[in-house]
Parts: C-alpha cells; structure tokens; sequence
C-alpha cells in the first residue's frame, strides 16, 4: 500500500475541523518545485546547467545556474499559492511580498532553493530547505514580521535531499517523515514513518580545517568525541552540504557541528531557512540543537540572512556537548 506526501499531509489536515485544504495545496507548491529541480539535477552535466551563472548572490557567493534555476522553479511554483503571503529566499536580499494584505494569504516560507552549490559540478549531494510560518496573529503591517519568528514558531519545516535517491524529509509538529521520490510516477511515497535519531550515533560531522579558529568549547568538544569516553570512538564525515550531513545524522545518529570561527564570528549558517529546519526536525526527532547557548529554535531573528552556530544531533551527543558548554 503507497502513501504519496500529499496524501500524508491531507490525512494529517484532516484532523483539523477548520482545515480547507489549502494548506495541502502550499506543500503541493514544494514538491512541485522540488521535482523540478530534481530533473535538472540529475541532467545538469548534459543541459548546461553546471557552472556558475555569473552573478554574486545577497550572501557575497558565486550563484551557480542551479542556484538561479532552483530559486525561480520555488518562487514561481509556491507564488500560485494564494495561502502564501510572503517568501524569504537565501537568494534573494528582500522577502517578496506576494499578497500581503488579502485575508486568504495565512503563511510565510522561507527555503534555501540548493544548500551546498560547490558540490553541484562535481555530483555531490545537494538539497533544499523549507521552513512555514502563520502569518502573525495581529495584520502585521510589516512583511518582515511574517518571517522574523522563532524557529519554535514553524509550522512546518523540511527539506529535500538530492542524493542517491531524492527523499523530501518533513514535520508538522507530529513527528518526521521521510518520502522518496519514485521517479517512474513522479511522486514521493513514503518510506520512513515517525523517524526517531538514534540516541547515540557513531559518526561527528565537522570542517576540521578551521580547529585552530574554534572557541575552546568545541575543540574540547570534539577531543571528549576522538578520546572514546562516550563509550565508543567516533568516526568523521563532512560532505560540505549540510542537508546531505544533517539527514545522515538523523538516519544514523551522532551530531552535526558548525562552530563560530575567526572567519564566521557569528557561525556561517544562516538561521532561518538552514538552521531553523533542521533543529525543528531533530527536536521532532528526539534530538535537539543548540547555537552554543541556547536551542537554535529559541533564537528570536533579527534579519532574514543572518548566521548562527548550529550543533544537531542525538541525545547523548547533545547532552556532551551541553556538559563541555557548562565547564567552559
Ligand atoms: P565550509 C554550503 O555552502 C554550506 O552552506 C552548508 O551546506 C555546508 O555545511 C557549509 O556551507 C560548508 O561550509 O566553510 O565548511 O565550506
């Protein structure tokens, strides 16, 4: 018996006496997209779309053809939503305001249209993150105030993995679900029901290269993690795609880390649609997340691209690093 996401989110709709549908109709826009980018993914080496597109982005990088291409299939399929109000991209500078002030647009998205665009031309895994938000309750005059919430505040959050296979991963705030996308119809079925991280892992998932620009808190961190005192001896795996290291930090267990450095005295991730997503899951998972102080979920944004620490992982993994937090 199959279940498409669709199905799951409408199912899952239903529960809710006032639920119209609409909302199963706004993640329709995502996997509509997301299909989209999938294509061109796997046929970027023999359509031209491998290879920077020659522009710089808000954030000051490189934007890659599939950076644009990803963005636009997003923008343009979630703009046929009329329950959206208002967008947030990473590639774009400002929220676009859609149909801010009718009384149908009841939600904001924010996404990374493709997290990890140096892995593009050399076929490494990439994928793309999605966060919803409810319009705030008063008629926020500000289009900023739809966006700038609480990661705690989501209503739903996930991403889409363009991997070996293409999984979409997902939560309402009732638990997280994995879909993998059969390419022969077109649909993601879902493979993974209430997805829990494992409450200990073996696997620690960092960029070494910068150890010597790290507050001390994590290079202790990281020495409790080589010495075997949690009762094993991690092994390391760093793909450069945070989507792709995050979902084997949810199937396998063990921890993500991505500590402020000299070069990122704020962290290099950015907290709405990068960290936020995967903090929701992780906590909807059994895991939790922390920015170094707090959980990242508990960070009140102040602007759409700002960056933020970000640690995810396992129970135990977490709970060592919120020990080595309170020693200093
Ligand atoms: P570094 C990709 O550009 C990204 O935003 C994340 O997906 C990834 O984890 C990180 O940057 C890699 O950054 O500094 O290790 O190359």
């Amino acid at each position: 018996m199959i279940t498409t996401f669709e199905q799951h989110v409408s199912c899952d709709q239903a529960r809710f006496p006032d639920a119209t549908g609409e909302f199963t109709w706004l993640v329709s826009g995502i996997t509509l997209a997301t299909k989209m980018i999938e294509s061109q993914v796997r046929r970027a080496g023999l359509t031209g779309l491998l290879g920077s597109f020659g522009a710089v982005n808000v954030q000051g990088e490189i934007q890659q053809k599939l950076d644009v291409y990803a963005n636009e299939a997003l923008i343009h399929c979630l703009s046929l939503r009329e329950s959206i109000g208002i967008i947030a991209s990473e590639e774009n500078e400002r929220v676009i305001t859609l149909r801010h002030d009718s009384p149908n647009a009841k939600y904001a998205i924010v996404f990374d249209p493709l997290d990890g665009s140096s892995n593009i031309d050399v076929a490494v895994t990439i994928g793309t993150t999605f966060a919803i938000f409810r319009r705030p309750d008063a008629r926020a005059a500000d289009p900023l105030d739809w966006v700038l919430q609480p990661g705690r505040q989501q209503v739903a959050a996930g991403y889409v993995v363009y991997g070996s296979s293409t999984v979409l991963v997902y939560s309402a705030g009732r638990g997280v679900h994995a879909f993998t996308l059969d390419p022969q119809i077109g649909s993601y079925l879902l493979t993974h029901e209430n997805l829990r991280i494992p409450e200990q892992g073996k696997y620690y998932s960092i960029n070494e290269s910068y150890c010597d620009r790290w507050p001390e808190t994590y290079v202790s961190y990281l020495r409790r993690l080589k010495s075997g005192e949690l009762g094993r001896r991690y092994s390391s795996r760093f793909i450069g795609s945070m989507v792709a290291d995050f979902h084997r930090t949810l199937l396998r267990g063990g921890v993500f880390i991505y500590p402020p450095n000299t070069d990122y005295p704020e962290g290099r991730l950015r907290l709405l649609y990068e960290a936020n997503p995967v903090a929701f899951l992780a906590e909807q998972a059994g895991g939790s997340s922390s920015d170094g102080t707090r959980s990242i979920l508990d960070v009140q944004p102040t602007d759409i691209h700002q960056r933020t620490p970000l640690i995810v992982g396992g129970a135990i993994e977490m709970a060592e690093f919120e020990r080595c937090v309170r020693e200093g």
